[in-house]
């Protein structure tokens, strides 16, 4: 693909891509989507529609330049735990090794992280022969610090099964806390030095309102869903997720990257297309929103495209909604 890509516009055409985690490797921003199939499926609540089998790296130099598609980095066929839906992947630069991020189902039909490795960003990506103990759910998102600790965020509701792991085992019928209750937040656990591992238990992130009080289950409008990215910006640690059933990304602000994340306000508008998922990264001088929708496919739910868009802060901190 030769032609330059413009903000809200698809990166690639040739393909479905969603679920963008976007990081600037080796001077260039590359991006890590989930690998959308063009195949009719049936559509629930389950997620069983977003059947994904492997994922592509694409990559570009910035505003205005060609995305390259760096082809197929690894298939679900080449992951020995794994059994299906190769969902939303996430990549961290680390030892001199490029490490990518990502959550399937594995043989017993539960949701598993796993971790592959490669020399270069643009893969192919080796995986480990197992998941990483201790894992679960989905949507992977590592944020390397400025002291070099690593911590990997997850966890999705619903076809995610977060709810499912409340009591720290998989139960298989749990449903989610009620509505005055507090909702549950993602997971977080420090990652071990060589990646591949955590260090000590994951722990969930709470998020809570400006009274200090935490955001409930019945808040649909802000509280947590799936798909979380942390990135730092002026010293602080922003928290920004899915609020799944209300379609929008939201962001809350911590000065610990473990949390409390104090609750802000909205990134992304609703866009086309029941899911929403986003990542943001700084490249040069300007900050960028990576996010998806189905306008490509006209609105089918598991046929979506990545795009990007220019991210703005306030003069406080806090940061510009973008209606796409
Ligand atoms: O792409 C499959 C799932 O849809 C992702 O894991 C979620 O974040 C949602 O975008």
């Amino acid at each position: 693909m030769t032609k330059p890509v413009q903000p809200n516009e698809p990166l690639v055409t040739h393909i479905y891509t969603a679920d963008p985690s976007a990081h600037v490797f080796e001077g260039k921003i590359y991006i890590y989507p989930s690998h959308d199939l063009d195949h009719e499926m049936i559509s629930n609540d389950n997620g069983d529609q977003y059947n994904m089998e492997d994922y592509h790296v694409l990559s570009i130099d910035g505003d205005g330049s060609p995305c390259v598609d760096h082809g197929e980095v690894l298939h679900v066929k080449d992951v020995p735990w794994a059994k299906q839906q190769m969902w939303a992947p996430d990549a961290a630069y680390k030892n001199n090794t490029y490490y990518l991020f990502f959550p399937a189902r594995d043989h017993d039909d539960i949701f598993r992280i796993g971790v592959a490795t490669s020399a270069s960003p643009s893969g192919p990506f080796t995986p480990e022969p197992s998941y990483i103990p201790g894992s679960y759910s989905i949507d992977p998102a590592v944020f390397v610090d400025d002291d070099g600790k690593s911590y990997i965020y997850f966890g999705g509701l619903w076809g995610g099964q977060l709810e499912k792991w409340q009591t720290g085992s998989f139960v298989p019928d749990a449903e989610g806390p009620s509505e005055m209750a507090p909702a549950l937040g993602p997971i977080v656990a420090e990652l071990s030095e060589n990646m591949l591992s955590f260090e000590g238990e994951p722990r969930e992130i709470s998020i809570i309102d400006t009274n200090g009080n935490p955001i409930l289950a019945g808040d649909e409008e802000r509280r947590y869903f799936e798909g979380p990215w942390v990135h730092k910006y002026n010293g602080f640690y922003y928290l920004s997720y899915s609020t799944g059933t209300t379609h929008n990304i939201v962001y809350a602000i911590s000065k610990d990257p473990l949390g409390p994340y104090e609750y802000q306000g909205k990134i992304l508008s609703p866009v086309l297309g029941w899911t929403t998922h986003h990542s943001i990264v700084q490249f040069k001088e300007k900050w960028y929103l990576f996010y998806h929708d189905s306008s490509l496919s006209g609105g089918a739910d598991n046929k979506r495209s990545v795009k990007y868009t220019e991210l703005r802060y306030n003069d406080d901190g806090t940061i510009q909604t973008i209606h796409p």
